[in-house]
């Protein structure tokens, strides 16, 4: 199996480099070195890449019944199965996550996102409604066009097919842009798209970068007709702006900044185990991090032993060990950020494990995990998204204050309360400001369900009916006879 694996971009059922040759390096985070080469996208792909989408919407796709495209899209599914291994090893070598968290999550859901959206496509119905006698309203669906499709580096293949499967079960084409950071998931997608059997210009990978570059050019183009966005808040802001000159949909899955509430009367056992998981799995770069975590006075001590013993527990290094539980963070530049925030985490409070570069480690962007305490509420670290695995400790004294400090903060992705009090548990759900609410459990997920931020966390929501919505557009018929 590759270690390495060049990205050439994926257009019109083609791998192609870009016209004038632009190419950038990939580095493996873990050991940096490069990894292979990638293609640098500019106007001239996008371009190529939307006049092959919009071609084929009217193509032999366009003519697809729905079984055909249930059929279509369960293939890419069982095809990603098929190659679990291989998706997974490229995962972990563009990430720097642990393998077996690839081969064990980001793969199979990966998988399963085609196969869910296969299956919900059976019960996609429209509405109708009866007036008077001979008087019907009803309601078809169809897709919207075509659907720009950017995604961040945390979970690359699982996000990028969180939405093209719904947009393909719907009927519509897509212009992928993949992370810049982690391109060669996407790369091999659109392999296994071709082995699928998907006609030409159904499936486009553009690879490069936002601003001025790839990402920028999808989401101006006139001819894209929706874009589903995940990545940083500030860049939603921007991909907003450029939309709206051709009043484009949007669906934007943004940052968090998760409250993570335990009370007193909590199972602790159950609390340190998926507190570890929703601290420092995937390295902490996880968008839905229970990453301010706001534990009751009484049983504070008591957590904060418990969960210092068992992070001490955890191992960080090379991904493909199959012990190693943290792997190495994205980037350069993005340990350095961490590392920013772990300044000033050292200044207004302290830093009670970790902080710092694992011994011996001398390669690799490696963080150890780190617990954060005695900050006060206002310090950035409580207020901004570290995307790191950096747990900040804080004490609270009641339901209200916890439910007040959870709600001080722009963003509004997700939030977990831990309680055995029923009745506690769905109060405070209800008042936090948060669009995806766990109780006693963590990132436990249904495909059916709503999934997406409100305030600063996002617009809209994705996931059954959700995607349905979005990835579809309705027209209303209204017959009298
Ligand atoms: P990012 O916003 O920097 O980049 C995401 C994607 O947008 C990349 O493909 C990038 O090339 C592209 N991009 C950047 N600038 C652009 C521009 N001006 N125009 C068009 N495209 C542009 O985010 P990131 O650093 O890759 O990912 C981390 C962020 O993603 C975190 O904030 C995290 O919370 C968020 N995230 C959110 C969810 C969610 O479901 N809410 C899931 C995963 C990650
Ligand atoms: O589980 C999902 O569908 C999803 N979109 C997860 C996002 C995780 C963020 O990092």
């Amino acid at each position: 199996m590759s270690f390495t694996k060049n990205c050439l971009h994926f257009i019109d059922g083609q791998f192609v480099e870009s016209e004038d040759g632009k190419r950038f390096t990939n580095v493996n985070p873990a050991t940096e070195e490069e990894i292979g080469w990638v293609a640098e996208g500019g106007k001239r792909e996008i371009d190529r890449a939307v006049e092959a989408a919009r071609r084929a919407l009217k193509g032999e796709w366009g003519r697809y019944s729905i079984r055909d495209r249930i059929a279509v899209v369960r293939r890419i599914g069982d095809l990603i199965l098929e190659r679990k291994e291989e998706f997974a090893r490229l995962e972990s070598l563009d990430t720097g996550k642990p393998y077996t968290l690839s081969l064990n999550l980001d793969i199979p859901r990966a998988a399963y996102n085609f196969h869910f959206f296969a299956d919900y496509l059976h019960s996609v119905g429209t509405e109708s409604y009866q007036m008077d006698a001979g008087q019907l309203h009803y309601a078809i669906r169809r897709p919207i066009g075509v659907v720009g499709l950017i995604n961040p580096w945390n979970l690359p293949l699982l996000l990028l097919t969180w939405k093209m499967a719904p947009a393909l079960a719907m009927g519509n084409t897509v212009v992928a842009k993949p992370a810049e950071l982690t391109p060669m998931t996407a790369t091999l997608l659109a392999e296994v798209i071709k082995e699928a059997g998907v006609p030409d210009g159904v499936v486009n990978v553009v690879h490069g970068f936002g601003p001025n570059s790839a990402g920028s050019f999808l989401t101006e183009h006139p001819d894209v007709n929706a874009i589903s966005f995940t990545g940083e808040t500030h860049t939603g802001k921007i991909i907003m702006a450029a939309a709206s000159k051709s009043l484009k949909r949007l669906s934007f899955e943004l940052g968090g900044k998760n409250p993570y509430i335990i009370f007193e009367d909590a199972n602790l056992d159950e609390v340190i185990e998926t507190t570890i998981q929703s601290s420092f799995s995937n390295q902490g770069e996880v968008c839905l991090a229970g990453s301010r975590i706001y534990v009751q006075r009484p049983i504070y001590d008591q957590f904060l032993e418990r969960f210092v013993e068992r992070t001490k527990q955890l191992i960080v290094g090379d991904p493909f060990d199959p012990k190693t539980n943290v792997g190495a963070l994205i980037s350069k530049e993005h340990l350095e950020r961490v590392n920013g925030y772990l300044d000033i985490a050292r200044n207004e409070g302290r830093i009670l494990l970790g902080g710092k570069r694992p011994e011996g480690m001398e390669k690799g962007y490696y963080l150890e995990p780190t617990i954060v305490v005695d900050l006060p509420e206002q310090c950035r670290v409580v207020k901004e998204e570290v995307f790191g695995p950096v747990a900040s400790i804080l004490p609270f004294d009641t339901e209200e204050e916890v439910i007040a400090r959870a709600n001080a903060t722009e963003y509004g992705l997700s939030a977990t309360i831990w309680t055995n009090d029923l009745r506690r548990a769905h109060r405070v759900a209800h008042q936090i400001e948060a669009g995806v609410i766990w109780i006693n459990t963590w990132f436990l997920r249904d495909l059916r369900t709503p999934f997406g931020g409100m305030k600063h966390s996002g617009i809209g929501r994705e996931g059954g009916a959700h995607s349905v919505e979005f990835y579809s557009e309705l027209t209303n018929i209204t017959v009298k006879l």
